[in-house]
């Protein structure tokens, strides 16, 4: 629930890869040890490469955020005030005074909601009361009335039994009292004679409620004990009490049963309506049965944006869901700039190096913050993973001399780690076409064009070449459903240095004046070629302004 220090989300780009994963808590590590609620997150699922470093350095998973759309959990207030089910309408009344809310959950002894009382109801009660008869249908208990009038109990019997007779109050003469008692009863006396309430006592009445502190007589005790009826002395008067009784109705009978209630992870778009339909000024907020918080109408109007670092992106197309809705506050990066746009002037550090992990581990030693090996391993991961153990075109000296560092750090030997490592995470596996085309996806708009380019890290492209139907197949259809111009699927031979570049949608002219091959099949070979960045979406950015953006 909200409250608090709220923390500042840190989060790389959707499909996350090692450098995403491990700058979200490289940064998240740099931002904590300068004080700040930094919390390392991601949206979407860890590749085998990411997972294989996070299990060798022993760091747990960032945590999963599928959207940064506002949730009730970001609204909610902490419900400090509840009522009991059983507690009587006395007690909601005080509630009600002192906290001036104008509804109120209502739990039953475990804390499960199981209704709501609001101000209206109460007052509906008051206007209604008709008579104290109606207390039988109340399920009112002897405790209860106990409570309510304050009562010292000199005759005692089973306090949580539930009046069965009518209330009366013995104001006329003993004989005209005695012609309307019934069995059951519990009859209100004032100081009357003793000969007057053993008459009472012997229309067998359940409860002798005597106002005042009158005295009362040894022998009408006796007789009272003798019969098993209750007898109670209260200090206030008797229409005090009549009042006060009529209070001890449980709230139970006159709240909501069922009521509209969320759940903390429902998204505030979807409340809305509801809201709207209902009208009520606040909502409980329930988990699994159990009141969590309280949500008002007025405070969904405008909620507090979550606020994001991001790292290892700056596209929009690329950020997790929802990030329109959130407020950026930084962003770490080593890609082109990709036209974000902020309300506010905020901290960017873009450096054109192989890695955002490369940043980050500079980042920490001008601010003299010290790096644990578990978090240089990861790091180095990072760097390793981006620059595929600096073979690629993006590494540049300052990467290795960044790695050799950090692998110092970490304890490992950089060669035999590295090689390890982009192991675990090449190859196809038990992937699936969809899973192959989708591993590592970007997307990006080149000229008019919307791109997606995924990547593939293989020992061995044949196993890539043959499932190239299949491939193809799928990036076709995902590019009709999605709205896609074209699919591009870099299958990077990572011992060869070396990719093969499958593609579907239009134009392919693209990718014929991008890379200069003949691009009439369904593939080209690029030799030298490892970097999406830097050898693929360059070209053809720059292909688009030689043949237009009509050529589809
Ligand atoms: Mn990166």
């Amino acid at each position: 629930m909200k409250g608090g220090n709220k923390p500042i989300y840190v989060i790389g780009h959707r499909n996350p890869d090692t450098d995403s994963i491990c700058s979200a808590i490289g940064y998240s590590h740099l931002k904590q040890a300068r004080g700040v609620n930094a919390v390392p997150a991601r949206c979407g699922k860890i590749n085998n490469e990411t997972k294989y470093a996070l299990e060798y350095f022993k760091v747990d998973q960032p945590l999963l955020l599928t959207d940064l759309y506002p949730r009730v959990k970001d609204v909610a207030l902490e419900c400090k005030t509840v009522v009991r089910q059983h507690d009587t309408l006395r007690h909601l009344g005080e509630v009600m005074r002192k906290s001036e809310l104008q509804s109120v959950p209502v739990t039953d002894s475990n804390g499960d909601l199981v209704g709501i009382v609001t101000v209206s109801d109460l007052a509906k009660r008051y206007f209604l009361e008709l008579g104290l008869q109606s207390l039988v249908d109340l399920r009112v208990r002897y405790r209860d009335i106990m409570q309510a009038t304050e009562a010292k109990v000199l005759i005692s019997a089973d306090e949580n039994a539930l009046i069965e007779g009518n209330i009366i109050i013995a104001s006329g003469s003993a004989f005209s009292t005695v012609s309307i008692l019934n069995k059951k009863d519990i009859v209100l006396v004032g100081d009357r004679s003793k000969d007057t309430l053993i008459k009472f006592l012997e229309c067998e009445i359940a409860c002798l409620i005597v106002t005042q502190n009158s005295r009362i007589d040894a022998e009408v005790l006796e007789e009272a004990q003798k019969r098993g009826v209750f007898v109670l002395l209260t200090p206030y008067d008797t229409y005090t009490v009549g009042r006060l009784i009529n209070q001890c109705v449980p709230i139970r009978r006159i709240m909501h049963s069922n009521p509209v209630c969320f759940r903390p992870m429902d998204l505030l778009s979807d409340i809305k309506g509801v809201m709207d339909e209902h009208r009520y000024r606040s909502y409980p907020v329930v988990e699994n049965g159990k009141l969590v918080g309280l949500v008002s109408a007025d405070e969904i109007m405008l909620p507090e944006r979550e606020k994001v670092i991001l790292v290892d992106h700056n596209e929009r197309g690329q950020a997790v869901e929802g990030i329109e809705d959130a407020k950026i506050v930084e962003i770490i990066d080593h890609h082109r700039l990709g036209g974000v746009q902020t309300s506010e002037p905020i901290y960017i550090h873009q450096e054109p190096v192989g890695c955002t992990c490369t940043i980050v581990a500079n980042m920490h030693w001008h601010q003299d913050v010290e790096i644990p090996p578990s978090i240089a391993g990861l790091l180095l991961s990072a760097i390793i993973s981006d620059t595929v153990l600096f073979k690629s075109p993006t590494c540049t000296p300052y990467d290795k001399k960044t790695a050799e560092r950090l692998a110092d750090i970490a304890g490992v030997n950089l060669k035999e780690y590295g090689l390890a490592m982009l192991r675990a995470g090449a190859g196809v596996g038990d992937k699936t076409p969809a899973e192959i085309a989708k591993n590592d996806l970007k997307e990006f708009k080149i000229g008019d064009y919307r791109i997606i380019v995924s990547q593939i890290s293989v020992m061995d492209p044949k196993e890539i070449l043959d499932r190239e139907e299949q491939l193809i197949a799928f990036m076709k259809e995902n590019i009709e459903r999605e709205g896609f111009d074209m699919h591009l699927l870099m299958a990077t031979d990572i011992l060869e240095e070396a990719t093969y570049l499958l593609y579907a949608g239009s134009p392919r002219t693209l990718i014929g004046e991008a890379f200069k091959k003949d691009a009439s099949g369904t593939h080209v070979f690029l030799p030298g070629v490892m970097s999406r960045k830097k050898q693929v979406v360059p070209p053809l950015s720059e292909a688009v302004k030689r043949i237009g953006n009509d050529a589809r």
